[in-house]
């Protein structure tokens, strides 16, 4: 038998025959990630069941010089959760599914928490939230397929950022396992913990690249008993970032302040159907959103007015169709740019002052770097991230990527907002971060995966 026989064997007894995958019609849908822009061959994917059959995966895994490429719902927009193309030292790629960790505890209602299976997906968190009176801090468009456990290695964000936080700050308490199989484990939810090291804050954001999440204790918010919606158009993105800070100022229950434009919305609008909100053209649009314990339409109708000049037109979506219809508009425009053709997607943030100078030089570096893309831009205005999706260059040509990235950190921003670094953005981490920054990175790194089998390059430059 030969070295990947006998690992296909020893995965086999590890996890039951059925959940080794190595056929490849079996494989496929692993192996390239959600934009089609990556996509690398696995020896096989291996859908563990417990916490107990993963730490046999890594230690199977490791003894056979294997990579593991650990994976959720497979929503990733950076190219981490698929196999490398070619995987740095040439060895052989399994993927590690974690759907099926997907159990729910009971909540703990007293301490507004709620501890769950890395395979969950953010949906059947939020429905089992609802069901006990409480509400989840994040939620995202991939809500239906993203895991909790990838939600946590890209340290999600998401539309509710300004009220809540990303996903690092709904963690109370962790499980995982590392490349040497072993569990750590700390799942008491106590708030307060402060006894060294905060493993959960580690985790959340290294990108598979440290450890498997099995098993997460987060912390639930109150579920807001009525919420409102409008949609706000102004002449640009300085008048609506203007606008969201604004509101972030007097609107103390904001939730959301999205931000898109007309030619992403036309798109929306020919790939989803439905119709114009405003009869003009604006030169931006804002979505916001409320919450109260009683129906706060009439307190964000009475900021929007205060606003004055900086709005041209408004609409109050006044009922749950209304609202569902304004927030399409916003969270269909990744689906409707997927569409065209496989985009290159840059998840900047910028400081929320600069956004509309960003978005008019973003568009000149574009202009320079591949002459005749087309740009579609749109994100999470009040707290600075935009989405850059750039459709037109191969997918292998970094010329646009490069300018993109280069620009956000001429201007004080990040490389990356909320996707994480994956395989797309590496070369530019330490531009971004600085070199001891990223030395520090390659200690911890080295420390707990020496034999670096955990997601070999990504985030680090292998
Ligand atoms: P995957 O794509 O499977 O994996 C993502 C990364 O995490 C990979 O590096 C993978 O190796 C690692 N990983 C996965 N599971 C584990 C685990 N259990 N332990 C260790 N490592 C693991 N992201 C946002 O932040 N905000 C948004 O608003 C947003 N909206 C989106 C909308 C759409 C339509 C789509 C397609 C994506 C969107 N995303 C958004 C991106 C994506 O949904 C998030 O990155 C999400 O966190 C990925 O979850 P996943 O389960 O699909 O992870
Ligand atoms: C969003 O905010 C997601 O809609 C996806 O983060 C962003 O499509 C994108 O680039
Ligand atoms: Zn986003």
């Amino acid at each position: 038998m030969s070295a990947e026989s006998d690992l296909l064997a020893s995965l086999r007894a590890a996890v039951g025959d059925g959940h080794v995958l190595a056929d490849p019609a079996l494989r496929a849908g692993h192996e390239t990630d959600w934009s089609r822009r990556w996509r690398g061959e696995a020896l096989a994917v291996v859908r563990a069941g417990t916490v107990e059959e993963v730490a046999a995966v890594l230690v199977d895994c490791r003894a056979a010089g294997a990579a593991i490429i650990p994976q959720g719902g497979n929503t990733g927009l950076v190219g981490g959760s698929v196999p490398r193309g070619r995987e740095p030292r040439g060895r052989p790629q399994v993927v590690l599914s974690l759907t099926r960790l997907r159990d729910l505890e009971v909540v703990d209602v007293a301490a507004a928490e709620v501890t769950v299976g890395a395979g969950a997906t953010l949906g059947a968190l939020q429905a089992h939230a609802r069901g006990a009176g409480y509400a989840f801090g994040v939620d995202l468009g991939a809500r239906d397929s993203a895991t909790i456990g990838g939600m946590i290695a890209t340290n999600a964000g998401g539309v509710n950022v300004i009220r809540h936080g990303p996903m690092r700050q709904q963690l109370v308490g962790l499980e995982a396992v590392t490349a040497d199989g072993a569990v750590v484990r700390r799942l008491p939810g106590l708030v307060k913990d402060n006894t060294g090291y905060h493993l959960p804050s580690l985790l959340a954001g290294s990108e598979g690249t440290l450890a498997i999440v099995t098993r997460a204790r987060l912390r639930l918010v109150p579920l807001p008993a009525r919420r409102a919606v409008a949609l706000v158009a102004a002449d640009g993105a300085d008048e609506a970032a203007a606008l969201s800070g604004e509101l972030r100022r007097t609107l103390p229950s904001l939730l959301a302040a999205e931000l898109f434009f007309e030619d992403g919305m036309e798109l929306v609008l020919r790939h989803s159907g439905g119709s114009r909100p405003f009869r003009e053209q604006h030169g931006a649009y804002l979505l916001v959103e409320v919450e109260g314990s009683r129906d706060p339409t009439d307190e964000l109708l009475g900021a929007v007015e205060g606003c004055g000049g900086l709005v041209r037109d408004a609409i109050m979506c006044t009922d749950e169709a209304e609202r569902a219809r304004a927030w399409a508009l916003r969270e269909r425009h990744t689906e409707a740019v997927n569409a065209q053709g496989v985009p290159h997607k840059l998840d900047v943030a910028v400081p929320v002052g600069r956004i509309g100078e960003f978005v008019r030089r973003v568009k000149e570096a574009i202009g320079e770097a591949a002459p005749g893309a087309r740009t579609y831009l749109y994100g999470h205005i009040g707290d600075g991230n935009l989405h850059v999706n750039v459709i037109g260059p191969a997918p292998e040509d970094e010329a646009v990527d490069d300018a993109v990235l280069e620009l956000a950190i001429a201007m004080g921003g990040t490389i990356s907002a909320e996707h994480g670094i994956g395989v797309a953005k590496t070369a530019w981490l330490e531009a971004d971060r600085g070199a001891a920054d990223v030395a520090v990175m390659r200690a911890i790194k080295a420390a707990l995966d020496p034999d670096a089998i955990l997601n070999p390059g990504v985030l680090l430059p292998a």
